[in-house]
């Protein structure tokens, strides 16, 4: 193995290495520049004494650029020998470059020797979009620094995940990222998941950002006098490892993110429908009254919800004996089954200690958890009491956990369960700090304690001795150096000198110690914004084994870049307030239009706290016009299921029929996240990007692209004011036109279960022609086709259908059909490969006096149906 940089040798050695500040740090200058068709390398050095403000600074480092595909570049800086950690393969498998020639590719890299700085710019037009040159590079053993100048008052937009503006402040403004339990979603804060990916618009396109790096970070977003507009990254470890996304559509943006992190997963057609859950159901006859409310009530419920109230102490993988016994909880599955309703439960990735408890031992024969310095288990608080946790990527930690899956949700023995909800898992820790004594906290805090801890055989917590790693060139030009890529030895992995803006306090607090090393022998210090990222694919895993041709359906609190492959996520622990309610639709365009998350939503009415009737009608409109729809609360919360009050239960019931009539709109707004990489949901800038006026909007929103959202969104108001761009739009309800001038309308007397709702001119939507109580039911339903004609007299819209549930059938077995108005007729072309019993039963053409058609088109093949007279259009 090569040496250490020098100064790292000194510290190591432990000789004072003297600290100045980070101003004073002196840069990189590159030599050694070697140029290829399809990229460029070369030697970073340190352009002067070392600073070593927020750790050692590195002496060398190795650039790496390379075009990998038209519309990416990838610019990468390592340590010469790296050592430095890296985002392992087994979390983010990299995406495959195609290895572009330089001449090719909409954007170029251009390099400045000394002090080395590059930017990035749009080839072309030459303009500029990305310029490290107003600052030195600060590459440290736990601190990197990069600061890009940005146009005044950029517009920018991702960076998730956080309960802020769609469009993020300019000024003083720091995004942290660092994953951790948030009650009440604070904002200008972090939050539960971790998303380095940013887009930025401007009148000449859009184009993305995505740093891949998991280390806790601060990302400031600042306007001063002397730098103007800029962001940077201040980040505690980690290499610089940055892929650009050339755009130039803000749709394009998204797509190419998709493609460096991987396309999400397709969702069951059930998951679409409405779900409710609450923390305090607190025996299986109240799930099922619960169920039979909703019934009562004439409110469709797709799905009920064990929160972790079944559990015996809290534990996972066993039922309360009393409250929830085995025999009972089967036949409540059974029953929905029969019922053609799911059932979803909780796992928590905390494990307890009780030592007669068997998945507890079979994980520590299984060497399943992460461990201490001892090399016995690494233990904290959950619910479940003191407890371990499973390390998701070591192949024990996952096949332990799968296993255990098997064993409880067998189909035979025990529940046969529809999906899983994977909470807790930032990771949370009960225990605050890392002074904590696990059991005397549990204790204190009233869990029941566990018998006497058995040892287990120290294991030396080796770090296993990998070979080189192999990674996909990232360039034919790149040299490999001899590092594990694992993390540089002699760090501070508690307290790093520079302190992230963490809203908990240090990095270990009230989550697994950064100190714990994991099987591969990485470090919480630099895996921990990916341990749910980790449990996610487990858990899918798990699902997959049982029943291998089904969808899985899991959702996960904690997220990282790439999740969306494995889970949907909801918001977390919001409070039951408008606030909360109003910030809900850009937390959902954050995820759904920058972080390729399509399946996405709130906590229907809120989670903690009391929700108000008003509000809860409200709540329950907007979210039938989210992806993931579902009401939950928490134990200390009154209930608030929406037949708890009749304005509410009348909203819901109004707000779930049109939701289930637009059921396969949305679904094929789903399929075609998961086969494109484009946002389920669209802030209006996408549709309408060069309209200034809807760069900032975060209150509307295009379900799809076709459907307009624009709830009321001031307290217990029945006024809203909303911006419709210059085009045609036709009221959903109604079906009345009304022109847009870009401009803002104003609609008052909105009653409890109303929202104001617009078909974009342009759009068909295929709908159900009549809703029902259950999705598996309004699969038996006709279609009805709604022709909304824009100004230039046509329209055009898509139907993606399948069976709902089959995992991969590779498009052999689905539709994906494009239907188009000529202002005559409409006509449907596309692939057929789904053999429906349905037909379009009807096509209506929004217009000033609407037109109506009745018939029986097959959707097994193409039709063409002459709607109007020849004569009669223009
Ligand atoms: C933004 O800049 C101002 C002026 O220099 C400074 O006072 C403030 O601390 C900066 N904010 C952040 C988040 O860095
Ligand atoms: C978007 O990407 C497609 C290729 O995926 C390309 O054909 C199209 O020109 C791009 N459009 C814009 C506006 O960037
Ligand atoms: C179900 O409805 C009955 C009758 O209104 C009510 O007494 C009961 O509390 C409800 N149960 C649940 C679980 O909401
Ligand atoms: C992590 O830090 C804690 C607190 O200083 C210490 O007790 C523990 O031994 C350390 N663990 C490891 C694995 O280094
Ligand atoms: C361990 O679990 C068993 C079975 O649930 C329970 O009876 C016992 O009280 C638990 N022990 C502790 C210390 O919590
Ligand atoms: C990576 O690059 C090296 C050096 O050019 C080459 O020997 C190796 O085959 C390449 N591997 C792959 C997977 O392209
Ligand atoms: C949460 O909402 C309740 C009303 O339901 C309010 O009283 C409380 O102050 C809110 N808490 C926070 C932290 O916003
Ligand atoms: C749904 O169920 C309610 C009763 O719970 C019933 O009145 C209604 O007709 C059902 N709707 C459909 C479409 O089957
Ligand atoms: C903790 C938190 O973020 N609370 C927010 C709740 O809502 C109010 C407005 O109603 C915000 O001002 C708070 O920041």
């Amino acid at each position: 193995m090569k040496c250490l940089t020098w100064t790292y040798a000194l510290a190591a050695a432990g000789l004072a290495v003297a600290a100045a500040s980070i101003d004073e740090c002196p840069g990189y200058k590159a030599s050694n520049i070697v140029e290829g068709d399809t990229g460029l390398t070369a030697d970073l050095t340190l352009a002067g004494e070392a600073c070593n403000a927020y750790g050692l600074d590195l002496q060398d480092l190795k650039l790496v650029v390379e075009y990998q595909t038209e519309d990416r570049l990838h610019v990468v800086i390592h340590d010469a020998d790296e050592q430095v950690y890296q985002v392992p393969e087994s979390y983010i498998s990299r995406p495959e470059s195609s290895k572009q020639m330089n001449a090719n590719a909409a954007l170029s890299f251009d390099l400045k020797q000394d002090p080395f700085s590059f930017t990035i710019r749009r080839k072309g037009s030459g303009e500029i979009l990305f310029d490290t040159s107003r600052q030195p590079l600060v590459f440290e053993s736990q601190f990197l620094r990069l600061r890009t100048s940005l146009p005044d008052n950029a517009n920018l937009y991702g960076l998730g995940e956080h309960s802020d503006p769609f469009r993020l402040p300019t000024q003083d403004y720091t995004r942290t990222l660092w994953n951790g339990e948030s009650p009440f979603i604070p904002r200008g804060s972090n939050l539960y998941g971790s998303h380095p990916m940013y887009l930025e618009h401007r009148t000449t396109g859009s184009h993305g950002v995505f740093f891949l790096n998991s280390n806790g970070m601060d990302i400031k977003i600042n306007t001063t006098a002397e730098d103007g507009t800029f962001l940077e990254y201040n980040t505690l470890g980690g290499i610089l490892d940055l892929y650009f996304l050339a755009g130039d559509s803000p749709k394009n943006v998204s797509k190419q993110y998709a493609e460096v992190v991987g396309l999400p997963a397709m969702m069951p057609y059930w998951s679409l429908g409405f779900h409710q859950a609450k923390y305090g159901y607190w025996d299986v006859n109240y799930l099922a009254e619960v169920v039979a409310n909703y019934s009562a009530a004439g409110i469709p419920l797709e799905v009920i919800w064990a929160d972790i109230d079944y559990m015996d102490l809290r534990k996972n993988f066993v039922t309360d004996p009393v409250n929830f016994p085995m025999d009972k909880m089967r036949e409540l599955v059974d029953t929905l089954h029969d019922r053609h309703q799911s059932f979803i439960m909780m796992l928590d990735p905390g494990t307890s200690t009780n030592t007669s408890y068997d998945p507890y031992i079979r994980g520590l024969e299984a060497d399943a958890f992460l461990l201490a310095d001892d090399g016995s288990p690494y233990r904290g608080v959950q619910w479940a009491g003191e407890v371990v946790w499973p390390d998701y990527t070591s192949p024990e930690g996952v096949d332990w956990w799968v296993n255990e899956m098997d064993i409880f949700f067998d189909p035979d023995t025990g529940l046969d369960v529809d999906g899983l909800w994977n909470d807790m898992n930032e990771a949370s820790n009960f225990c605050p700090d890392t002074t904590c004594d696990p059991k005397k906290h549990a204790d204190d805090t009233n869990t029941p304690p566990d018998p006497p801890f058995p040892g287990r055989p120290n294991t030396g917590r080796p770090i296993p001795g990998f070979p080189d790693s192999f990674q996909p060139n990232s360039t034919a030009l790149r040299t490999r150096a001899s590092g594990d890529k694992k993390g540089l030895p002699g760090r501070d992995l508690l307290n790093p000198e520079y302190r992230i803006n963490n809203h908990l306090g240090d990095i270990s607090d009230n989550t697994i110690w950064t100190n714990i090393t994991n099987h591969d022998g990485t470090s919480q210090y630099d895996t921990h914004n990916m341990y749910g990222l980790s449990m996610v694919k487990a858990t899918r895993a798990g699902l997959i084994k049982r029943r291998p041709s089904s969808r899985p359906f899991v959702l996960t609190r904690s997220t990282f870049s790439s999740s969306s492959a494995y889970a949907a996520h909801w918001f977390g622990d919001n409070n039951s307030t408008w606030s909360d309610y109003r910030v809900s639709i850009p937390q959902m365009l954050g995820f759904t239009a920058v972080l390729n998350h399509p399946m996405v939503g709130s906590d229907v009415c809120g989670f903690n706290g009391k929700a108000e009737e008003a509000m809860c009608a409200r709540w329950a409109m907007l979210g039938a016009f989210m992806p993931f729809y579902r009401n939950h609360a928490d134990i200390s919360s009154d209930f608030q299921e929406f037949y708890q009050w009749p304005s509410v239960a009348a909203a819901a019931k109004r707000a779930i029929d049109a939701r289930y009539h637009l059921l396969d709109y949305i679904y094929t707004a789903l399929y075609r996240a998961s086969a494109t990489g484009v946002p389920s949901v669209n802030p209006l800038f996408f549709v309408y990007p060069e309209d200034e006026g809807t760069w900032a909007i975060d209150t509307q929103f295009f379900l799809g692209e076709s459907i307009l959202v624009s709830p009321v969104t001031n307290d217990d108001s029945q006024t809203v004011n909303f911006y419709l761009p210059n085009d045609v739009f036709y009221d959903f309800w109604t079906g009345d036109k009304i022109e847009g001038s870009g401009a803002v309308v104003e609609r008052t007397g909105v009653a409890w279960d109303d929202i104001p709702v617009h078909i974009r001119g342009g759009s068909i939507i295929p709908m159900r022609s009549e809703s029902a109580n259950t999705t598996t039911d309004l699969r038996g339903n006709d279609f009805t086709l709604l022709v909304a004609p824009g100004r230039d007299g046509k329209a055009r819209g898509s139907l993606y259908l399948d069976d709902g549930e089959t995992m991969d059938t590779g498009g052999e077995e689905t539709s994906d059909i494009t239907f188009e108005w000529d202002g005559v007729g409409v006509r449907s072309t596309g692939r057929f490969g789904y053999k429906s019993r349905r037909v379009v039963e009807k096509i209506v053409v929004l217009a000033d006096e609407d037109d109506e058609v009745v018939g029986s088109w097959s959707l097994d093949r193409e039709f063409d149906v002459e709607i109007r007279d020849r004569g009669e259009e223009i």
